[in-house]
């Protein structure tokens, strides 16, 4: 039987990928797309987490005529130990990533950096003074190595927990150490999750729920935080940049290189490259007018942050941008790349170039990244993108106009800059504007796109209903690049649909309503300006008290899942677009989107639609601006602004 396809029109919000969704058709490329009607009655069992393979006496699966597995485990158990080993895959990634950044820091320090260097001093010595590493009258390198070795102790302490965790208000450590959730070492924390989740080991779905929030706070408050401030240090902090966004950034005439994955390493490393006179010499010699450097999902969203790389894209682009006919080489790292990628390419001109030994694809071309020799390995791929110039066949070329201006770059210090002024950054006039009612909360909007539904609808819907209700959002991933891709990421656009609180407030400051934050791992960076917002003062003494809520509306990735995790247990409530593989276990949904909001100040809870997930924001903001005893002003606020505008607002 023939599956029923969806119209390319139903697949994604914007014109680009439309336009590309119908070229793979007229092409014959098999893409996500097509392949998620090919699976479309996807596992009942697998959906509602009842399925168990972790031993061979299975696989079991939970029914009401079978209600236990072979062993005796029931669906609480079952659908906890999936869950558990899902937060720990996401929290593995983000450590595992950050670890690769601290080694990389660790060789910079003892002199062998390869090309890399301390981009940012001060952001070192910042860090340094938050973990008490002694940095006055030292050199850069030697302060850089105790950090270092800090850093991998955060990986592999085995007795104490995790230094990081510090850096969160007093308030919130002492609920983690009243849940028993204070995590030692990520590495440990990942083994031991893999461990209470074999055969015949931890059964008590509680239990179990509790170390996953254990797990997903080694994410946040280490591996992740870790990953976001060793960037900092080695590639510079973030400062607001211009760029575009979409397909139509790649060029006609130029050699296209799109850089996709998540570590910044390689791709920061190609983005000062691509500007070395003897590669663009040799990229005019091959017939070109120059070089694009484009990225997608979070390397795109790493090197835009630092560098304004152009953002070819989101997730769901990935094999669009190859369909353009136009990229003459895709490099990727980890995380969130296609395996499709090499087969989509065969039928153009494109290469695929892995560059990380543990991530490898049949029909990639592997060329090893090597941290020692960066500029080398930058100039290999580089020459070898414009060497398959003269490759491209025009005739199969379709590159789209959609190209939107972008603003990223906001990191949480360029966030006080740009609030409090060079010599007096800081949070105040935010918790002002809060505390006013001026802005009535701030809402995190993160996480990927899932073809079972359109490509960014939701996400844009969302973030225009919260900005009209004077809602400031922040933004990170694949969720940040559908604003930008939107045009909706720069001072002067979204502005005109921000409420007018919002709206006076970005117009004072001269930023958007809408910050692009960076990547998944700078995730991270919304905790840490939670805390700033907490340690400034005005609107309570902890994360559970501030009027903030997270929003995952497309996510799929189990990153999102330790993401949410590490959220809702520092007290950040967080909505997801789509459910957990959790709905065979009353108990462990209950624990999730009920239980924790007694033990953690937050849960999580589940919205189908953006309009129902605008309206959850706005209740959880305001339940916590109730309890501030800052709600009132809100309504005085809006009126007062009503009457001067003379307009609905
Ligand atoms: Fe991947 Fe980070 Fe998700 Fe995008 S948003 S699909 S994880 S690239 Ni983080
Ligand atoms: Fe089945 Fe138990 Fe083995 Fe899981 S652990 S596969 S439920 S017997």
């Amino acid at each position: 039987m023939a599956t029923e396809m969806k119209k390319a029109a139903d697949r994604a919000e914007d014109a680009a990928s439309i336009a590309l969704i119908e070229k793979a058709g007229c092409d014959c490329i098999d893409t996500c797309f097509g392949r998620m009607d090919t699976q479309k009655n996807q596992c009942a069992f697998g959906t509602k987490g009842v399925c168990c393979k972790i031993c061979h006496m299975g696989p079991c699966r939970i029914t009401p005529k079978s209600p236990r597995g072979v062993c005796g485990a029931d669906a609480d158990t079952i659908v906890a130990r999936n869950f558990l080993r899902e937060v720990s895959g996401g929290t593995a990634a983000h450590s595992d990533h950050a670890r690769h950044l601290v080694l990389l820091l660790k060789n910079v320090a003892q002199g062998h950096g390869g090309g890399y260097e301390i981009k940012d001093e001060r952001a070192l010595r910042y860090t340094a003074r938050l973990y008490k590493v002694e940095e006055l009258g030292r050199t850069k390198e030697s302060v850089a190595l105790d950090l270092a070795n800090l850093f991998l102790g955060e990986f592999t302490s085995q007795e104490e927990t995790l230094k990081t965790l510090e850096l969160a208000p007093a308030k919130r450590i002492a609920v983690w150490q009243k849940q028993g959730v204070m995590p030692f070492g990520v590495d440990r924390m990942v083994v031991e999750a893999m461990h209470r989740t074999t055969m015949g080991v931890d059964h008590d779905y509680k239990n179990i729920l509790l170390h996953a929030l254990t797990t997903s706070l080694a994410d946040g408050w280490g591996g992740a935080r870790v990953g976001s401030m060793v960037s900092d240090i080695l590639f510079g902090s973030p400062t607001p940049v211009r760029s575009s966004a979409n397909l139509g950034v790649l060029g006609e005439k130029t050699v296209n290189i799109v850089v996709h994955g998540h570590e910044p390493a390689l791709s920061d490393m190609l983005a000062v490259t691509v500007e070395d006179p003897e590669i663009v010499a040799y990229a005019k010699a091959a017939g070109a007018e120059g070089i694009t450097l484009a990225g997608l999902c979070c390397t795109a969203n790493e090197i835009l942050m630092r560098h304004g790389i152009p953002v070819a894209g989101n997730f769901l682009q990935q094999e669009l941008a190859i369909i353009t006919g136009a990229v003459e080489l895709m490099v990727v790292d980890v995380q969130c790349c296609m395996p499709s990628l090499p087969t989509v390419a065969k039928s153009y001109h494109t290469e695929v170039v892995s560059t990380a030994d543990m991530a490898k694809t049949i029909g990639a071309t592997h060329m090893r990244f090597d941290e020692h020799d960066g500029v080398g390995s930058a100039k290999a791929i580089l020459k070898r993108a414009i060497d398959n110039y003269k490759n491209r066949d025009p005739k199969k070329v379709l590159i789209p106009k959609q190209k939107e201006q972008m603003v990223a770059g906001f990191s949480v210090e360029a966030i006080k800059y740009m609030l409090g002024g060079t010599y007096r950054a800081s949070f105040r006039p935010l918790n002002d504007a809060i505390i006013s009612g001026r802005i009535r909360g701030v809402v995190g909007i993160v996480g990927c796109n899932n073809p079972k539904a359109k490509t960014d609808e939701y996400t844009n819907a969302l973030t225009t209903a919260l900005i009209k209700q004077n809602v400031l959002v922040l933004k990170t991933g694949c969720s940040a690049i559908a604003s930008g891709k939107r045009g909706w990421l720069t001072p002067e656009t979204a502005i005109q649909f921000a409420g007018p609180g919002l709206r006076e407030v970005c117009e004072a400051v001269g930023i958007p309503p809408i910050l692009h934050m960076g990547s998944c791992v700078d995730n991270s960076r919304l905790l840490e300006a939670g805390t700033e917002i907490v340690k400034e003062g005005g609107l309570g003494d902890d994360l559970s008290m501030v009027p903030v809520v997270g929003v995952a509306p497309e996510w799929m990735s189990e990153k999102a899942i330790a993401i949410g995790c590490y959220f809702v247990a520092s007290g950040v409530d967080v909505i997801l677009g789509h459910p957990f593989y959790i709905g065979g276990s009353d108990n462990v949904t209950k624990f999730l989107n009920e239980d924790t909001k007694e033990s953690f100040g937050a849960s999580f809870h589940v919205c189908d639609t953006a309009e129902a997930a605008a309206e959850r924001c706005l209740k959880l903001i305001d339940e916590r601006r109730e309890k501030l005893g800052i709600n009132k002003k809100t309504e005085r606020k809006l009126l007062d602004m009503k009457d001067r505008r003379g307009a609905n607002v």
